[in-house]
């Protein structure tokens, strides 16, 4: 008998020490999961919502109707990007352990998430990322260069210091900035998109958030809105497993599926491998052509495995198996895509290696230029008096007043470090041995 007075607590699959189990991962076989017409109704999407849109099998073939009609060219170029936004990853993680930049949040092992939907959309689409999306801005081509001098909040820093590292923006790339406050990015992609469509125009809005960000007030307010007014906007859901130390069985995921909570509201769901490269690409197309039709939102649940820590602040060892990311059911979506260009015959182990070895060399090349622009510790720094800049037209009277007193206070700590050095020159000079000009003894000592 069930004891209702009991409250139910979702129970953690395995914790440190004990073995990893994926067994509450429903998984569909590559090719199983039918793709409706894009003017399907929102109530036929639940079955799309609780299976597993797969495309690509374990050796690697491309399967079933998701199959996207890609060029090898556009293949390749998607390795490219997916192994480039890796890279700069795991510099900049270790760049952030040798004290150069002060925090850093890895998209390891969910590249394909940002990667494949960038590749899908126009690029006059308007994205709305998370902190963990960094393919976004790569496939977009936001210069690595300038993610680098925002992480290093140096002079070239577009959020001038203003912001934690990996919070990025680009007006120009349609790649709007990145909240440090869970879940803001939805109603504003919601909101954006309803803008387009009141305006008549084509562009669509993208979002994206974590499993985790799904408990907040803004992800209901923001789906509300979607299926009122149609909004063209696509709404992923990145179902990673972890919300830091948090299972997303806390999030809600026990039982229904996060993409499920689209059709429950009047959206479309769609649940797909987020480490299969075809099957983000093509159910991202699906979604922003849904958009553009007048059909409606879609919200996408990518379901991977944050393979690293939640960010350098975090130790993921104290609160699952170390080996979890090993025995994750949908691999890791840059093999999965190499592996399908090698079984196509459009690449080879050499191939590869030369691409690494160029990506490598453009990263060590970009950073060095990113700290010609200052890093935390040496060379030139951003001037604090930036900081009244940029909010208010005219500055209120308080902040008019703290501004001086912060130029006065410069100005000060300016003429001690010049009378410092001025004073530390003379004593080096009367320390100095004399010069070859007037040998010892020359003039009479
Ligand atoms: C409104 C708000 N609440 C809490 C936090 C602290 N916080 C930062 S990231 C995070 C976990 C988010 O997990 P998830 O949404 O699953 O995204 P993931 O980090 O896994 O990509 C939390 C709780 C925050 N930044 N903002
Ligand atoms: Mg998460």
């Amino acid at each position: 008998m069930t004891d209702v007075s009991r409250l139910h607590v979702p129970a953690v699959p395995a914790r440190p020490g004990e073995r990893p189990d994926f067994s509450y991962v429903g998984l569909s076989p590559a090719g199983a999961v039918d793709r409706p017409p894009l003017d399907v109704p929102v109530a036929q999407t639940v079955a799309l919502a609780e299976s597993l849109v797969r495309v690509l099998d374990d050796d690697g073939r491309a399967l079933g109707p998701w199959a996207p009609q890609l060029s090898a060219d556009r293949l390749r170029d998607g390795l490219r990007l997916m192994l480039t936004t890796r890279l700069l990853d795991e510099r900049m993680q270790r760049m952030q352990r040798q004290g150069r930049i002060s925090f850093y949040v890895r998209s390891f092992g969910e590249e394909a998430v940002s990667v494949a939907a960038a590749m899908a959309l126009d690029p006059q689409d308007m994205l709305f990322p998370s902190y963990r999306n960094q393919g976004l801005h790569v496939v977009r081509g936001m210069p690595l260069v300038d993610m680098m001098c925002q992480m290093l909040s140096n002079t070239r820093d577009m959020c001038r210091g203003r912001q934690l590292p990996v919070l990025y923006h680009s007006a120009r790339l349609r790649l709007f900035s990145i909240s440090g406050n869970l879940a803001t990015q939805y109603p504003q992609a919601v909101g954006w998109a309803m803008a387009s469509a009141i305006r008549g125009e084509s562009p669509i809005a993208a979002a994206w958030l974590g499993e985790g960000s799904t408990a907040e007030a803004d992800f209901h307010h923001a789906l509300l809105f979607a299926k009122v007014y149609r909004a063209p906007v696509v709404l992923n859901v990145v179902n990673n497993q972890w919300a830091i130390s948090t299972f997303q069985g806390f999030a809600g995921g026990e039982q229904r599926s996060f993409a499920a909570r689209g059709p429950a509201v009047g959206i479309a769901g769609l649940r797909v491998d987020g480490n299969d490269f075809l099957a983000v690409y093509a159910a991202t197309a699906w979604a922003a052509e849904r958009a553009r039709c007048g059909f409606g939102a879609t919200l996408i649940e990518h379901v991977t495995y944050r393979a690293g820590a939640h960010s350098t602040s975090d130790d993921p060892s104290r609160y699952r198996p170390r080996d979890e990311y090993e025995h994750w059911p949908l691999g890791d979506p840059v093999d999965r895509l190499q592996r399908h260009l090698v079984a196509l015959g459009e690449w080879d182990e050499a191939r590869h290696a030369t691409l690494l070895q160029q990506i490598e060399a453009k990263i060590t090349a970009d950073w060095k230029e990113a700290l010609r622009h200052g890093a935390l510790s040496e060379g030139p720094k951003l001037d604090p008096a930036l900081m009244f800049d940029d909010v208010f037209e005219t500055l209120p009277e308080h902040l008019r007043q703290q501004r001086d007193e912060l130029a006065a206070e410069l100005a000060t700590r300016r003429d001690e470090r010049a009378a410092a050095a001025a004073a530390s020159d003379a004593a080096a000079a009367a320390a100095a041995p004399p010069t070859a000009a007037a040998p010892v003894g020359q003039d009479g000592s």
